[in-house]
């Protein structure tokens, strides 16, 4: 995986003054040339990047919006366009549009759902502005509609998930609910599907499944329709901290303990979920890097120096049980 360090930022950042002094026009948010092909950034050498991010419900995305925000500074040479979509997928198209209109040097978005993209990344693709996606996928059949996809494998975040709850529980007769993320987005499709596949030979059942939109309040509504709906739940998946949170506030008003009564696994793994996971309500966290910047800094870099990038760049995580938690905990960043 390519982390950025200070040497190849500020050679990519060389590279690419010396391209645009070469080639731009003038125009203070970057002119594109070539007709649909290259874009440089303006004269000044300064990138403009506009990003579309999903919104803030989470924890997690916190931790993402901190770090894109933390990276992509004028110190580092960005001028960052930054706006929140409220996971509403007309908000991104809204800002995809408005950053083409700003004729930005580069678009960044992490798509709130996987389908329905093609027409506004083509729309960027004739302005001649390359897209990068950071996070999530998209699901399109044409891969030129966008230069690089930086994000972590969410399947095997499902199957790391499935495999130690199988390893754990297997024998039990289990019952477990599933709390999924937003319909339709890429985590919340890839979790299920590894998780799923992973418990497959175990005697886990997964009883009930529904969304909880990857927030902490529809995790604990969505969890006290469960709790309401069925007398013996062992077990509860949740796509996410967040909602694995607010599944242990309905647990407890239900007068159970979560981690003993009700087990819990989740996935992100960030500060308050690590947290919980130490003090015994969480059992198990598949951790999701959010820390995107520092690579989405550095692959703008490089698509604008006309470097080769890859096209998919894999985010490693890690995993922690009540044990490991307590400690990480101290010295995590997120
Ligand atoms: O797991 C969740 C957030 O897309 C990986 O989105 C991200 C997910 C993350 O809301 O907490």
């Amino acid at each position: 995986m390519a982390r950025t360090t200070l040497t190849r930022t500020v050679l990519a950042a060389v590279s690419a003054a010396a391209l645009f002094a070469l080639g731009a026009c003038s125009s203070d948010a970057g002119t594109q040339t070539g007709g649909g092909g290259e874009t440089n950034a303006a004269d000044d050498g300064v990138i403009t990047l506009g990003f579309s991010q999903v919104g803030a419900e989470s924890g997690w995305r916190a931790a993402n919006t901190k770090s894109i925000q933390d990276t992509l500074t004028a110190e580092n040479g960005f001028d960052l366009k930054f706006s929140d979509a409220q996971q509403k997928q007309e908000n991104q198209i809204q800002a995809i549009r408005s950053y083409i209109a700003q004729q930005v040097d580069v678009i960044a978005f992490s798509p709130v759902v996987e389908t329905g993209w093609d027409a506004v990344l083509q729309e960027a693709k004739d302005a001649g502005i390359p897209v990068i996606l950071t996070d999530r996928a998209v699901d399109s059949s044409d891969e030129t509609l966008y230069e690089s996809f930086i994000g972590s494998d969410f399947v095997l975040e499902g199957e790391m998930a499935g495999q130690w709850a199988a390893e754990q529980y297997d024998g039990e007769g289990y019952q477990a609910v599933e709390l999924q993320g937003t319909t339709g987005a890429a985590p919340a499709i890839d979790r299920k599907d590894g998780f799923e596949s992973a418990i497959a030979g175990s005697d886990i059942e997964i009883i009930d499944s529904q969304t909880g939109n990857f927030t902490r309040a529809e995790g604990k509504t969505v969890m006290e329709g469960f709790l309401n709906a069925h007398d013996d739940i062992d077990l509860v998946f949740a796509h996410n901290d967040d909602m694995g949170l607010g599944a242990i506030e309905a647990i407890e008003a239900a007068g159970m303990t979560p981690g003993e009564d009700i087990k819990i696994i989740t996935i992100d793994a960030v500060k308050d979920g690590m947290q919980a996971l130490a003090d015994g309500k969480i059992n198990y966290i598949v951790e999701c890097n959010p820390l995107l910047g520092p690579d989405l800094a550095d692959i703008t870099k490089k698509v604008l120096a006309g470097e080769e990038v890859e096209k998919r760049i894999v985010v490693k995580d890690e995993a922690f049980d009540q044990a490991a938690a307590k400690e990480a905990l101290p010295t995590r960043e997120y």
